[in-house]
């Protein structure tokens, strides 16, 4: 994209600016794994991604509005309205897991949330939490309590934040349990725009941003298999990999299974076939 400047690289997607007010945000075939970024990429599921966030703004535009303009018709980018960002990640746990699990067993709580004793890992919580996290450019985000967030952005932005978050979670793991995927928990970013309204920013409910748990196998007591990355996890451990860069390059079965698994997820979660996708991005929105 030459004539727009370059404003921003995550792992696997781009940010452009097209003028002042609208953003391009990328999203690449580009895959990772144990942290880094594999030479091999999964054809679709820069598409996939694109697709399940747009899905998802549109759905969720009733608990809070969102940056999206629109799709573009390569199915992987997408136009949004460039906001001021808050410095927090609102992250929200229905089950035990990741970081949250391994506070939980260091302390028996998380983010300053006391949970029930005897939870094994995995476990769904008895309701949802709130458990934001600050940004960090190297290396993972560090789970903070709600007095470090209220520093961060204010008494009355978390409140906000917090309340809709939840609601977002509430409602798009009620969509994907009903259609056999546990979202075992999710990462929002959101912004304020001119107004000072708060606006959803960035992805929302893609494997990228979310743990996906596929509910036939769901097993507490162990960690679960992820929905998307399986295959590609399972190929790396069976090299004996020491899982730093450059991380191996993945044979065709690998990514032959791990497309399936993202298209499955775009499938189950959107009831519209991928390649009505590809054809016509706009269709999810709809
Ligand atoms: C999102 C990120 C990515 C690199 C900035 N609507 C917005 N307005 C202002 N800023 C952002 C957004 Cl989404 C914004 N990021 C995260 C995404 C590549 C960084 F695709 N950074």
């Amino acid at each position: 994209m030459p004539e727009t400047a370059h404003v921003g690289s995550g792992k696997v997607r781009e940010l452009y600016a097209l003028d002042d007010d609208r953003l391009v945000l990328v999203a690449s075939d580009r895959i990772s794994t144990f942290d880094v970024v594999l030479a091999t990429e999964i054809p679709d599921k820069g598409r996939v991604l694109t697709g399940l966030a747009g899905f998802w703004f549109v759905r969720t535009n009733w608990i809070v509005p969102n940056h999206l303009l629109g799709l573009r018709e390569d199915g992987r980018s997408s136009e949004c309205r460039r906001l001021e960002m808050l410095p927090l990640e609102c992250v929200v746990r229905g089950y035990i897991t990741g970081s949250g699990w391994k506070d939980y067993e260091a302390t028996g709580a998380t983010s300053g949330h006391a949970l029930p004793t005897g939870l094994r890992e995995s476990d769904r919580l008895p309701v949802p939490i709130f458990t934001p996290s600050t940004k960090a450019d190297e290396g993972h985000d560090e789970n903070i309590d709600l007095e470090q967030a209220r520093e961060l952005v204010g008494a009355d932005r978390l409140e906000e934040v917090e309340r809709v978050s939840l609601e977002l979670y509430r409602f798009a793991a009620e969509h994907a349990l009903a259609r056999g995927i546990i979202i075992a928990d999710t990462k929002f970013e959101f912004g304020v725009d001119a107004e000072g309204r708060l606006v959803l920013a960035d992805e929302a409910f893609t494997p990228d941003s979310s743990r996906f748990w596929p509910a036939a196998e769901y097993e507490t007591g162990k960690s679960q298999p992820s929905f998307d990355k399986q295959f590609v996890r399972d190929y790396c451990e069976s090299l004996g990999w020491d899982k730093t860069a450059p991380g191996p390059e993945l044979p065709d079965d690998v990514v032959a299974g791990t497309r399936a698994r993202y298209v499955e997820a775009f499938e189950k979660l959107t009831e519209i076939p991928f390649d009505r996708y590809v054809a016509d991005p706009e269709a999810v929105l709809r």
